[in-house]
């Protein structure tokens, strides 16, 4: 088989995960890691590896080529919390590493791209449960207008370019492995560390602050899923909505307690509360469900129970 994967971003929460199933998946030779910096241990003893900028057109070209790469996951991005801090960085990053790639593209040197959008591309006037694939978008903080414009970058590459560029609005990811970095979803992460370290948890966000969210195995499922879809399949080139569970904090402590009676929660929110406020509370995918068979597997329970049975051995 000729495909040849890279990542950039690989060393990220999703890119680590992602990473690894590829590579067990097409075999670590056919599958390049690359990232600004060197990831862990497992990661790096797993196959290839690039040290790789993904703002740098010529270095990104330059792997492409002497790797004879076809697909690209670009998973390298400024998150919501950390891109409100540094506007214009957020911005260049996000943006400039997805023209890349597109361009890339364009001029044939790879054949597909993968590249994440977020719930972050919906805003404050836009409706909040079961949110539609197709409605009012007017995100509020600089990473989810990164994202919105990202996705109508993508829908123009394919209409004008022929880019076969394939993507899904992720809700907030919840994994073990690796942590995440600036996000406003984190907090679902944190959670589960600080129960088992300490018992007990401040959270940033209100106890009724409702989100979608998804345990990281679904949301490898639902990207190596659409990237393997036939192209005919894929009728959206924006980006797909895509949904598993919705909870607040309250329900997540609830999940918790189950295991750990004596766990507390308290809250203190801060400016993340906002950028939660702004975003959907639960998500429509029948789109993705009736175009490419994206279905969750995942409940909030199973999660609970699998993140601090892991967490739990380290
Ligand atoms: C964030 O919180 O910024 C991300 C996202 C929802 O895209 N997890």
């Amino acid at each position: 088989m000729k495909k040849r994967i890279l990542i950039i971003g690989a060393c990220g929460q999703i890119g680590t995960e992602l990473t690894v199933y590829l590579r067990s998946k097409f075999g670590k030779h056919k599958v390049i890691a690359s990232d600004i910096r060197e990831g862990d241990e497992e990661l790096m003893k797993s196959g290839p590896f690039e040290i790789l900028d993904a703002m740098d057109y010529d270095a990104v070209e330059e792997v492409v080529m002497r790797h004879e790469i076809t697909d690209v996951y670009l998973m390298a991005a400024m998150l919501s919390a950390t891109a409100e801090k540094f506007p214009m960085k957020g911005w260049n990053l996000n943006m400039n590493s997805l023209f890349h790639v597109l361009n890339l593209a364009k001029d044939k040197k790879i054949e597909k791209i993968f590249w994440p959008s977020s719930i972050a591309v919906f805003g404050p006037t836009t409706p909040k449960t079961d949110t539609p694939q197709r409605t009012v978008m007017e995100p509020s903080t600089v990473y989810g207008i990164s994202k919105q414009t990202g996705e109508r970058w993508c829908e123009y590459y394919f209409n004008r370019y022929g880019v076969d560029v394939r993507s899904i609005r992720y809700p907030g990811l919840i994994s073990y492995k690796t942590l995440p970095g600036g996000g406003t979803t984190d907090y679902a992460i944190d959670i589960y560390h600080k129960a088992i370290k300490h018992k007990k948890y401040i959270c940033f966000l209100n106890s009724e602050t409702t989100l979608p969210m998804m345990f990281m195995d679904d949301a490898i499922r639902a990207t190596t899923n659409i990237m393997e879809a036939p192209a005919e399949n894929i009728k959206i080139r924006s980006s797909y909505n895509l949904a598993a569970i919705s909870f607040n904090p309250e329900e997540i402590t609830a999940s918790i307690q189950k295991h750990i009676p004596e766990f507390k929660i308290s809250y203190e929110p801060d400016f993340r509360q906002a950028i939660a406020d702004s975003w959907p509370q639960s998500i429509n995918d029948s789109d993705a469900r009736n175009d490419w068979g994206w279905g969750h597997k995942i409940e909030l329970d199973e999660m609970t129970n699998i993140m601090l049975e892991n967490l739990g051995k380290k």
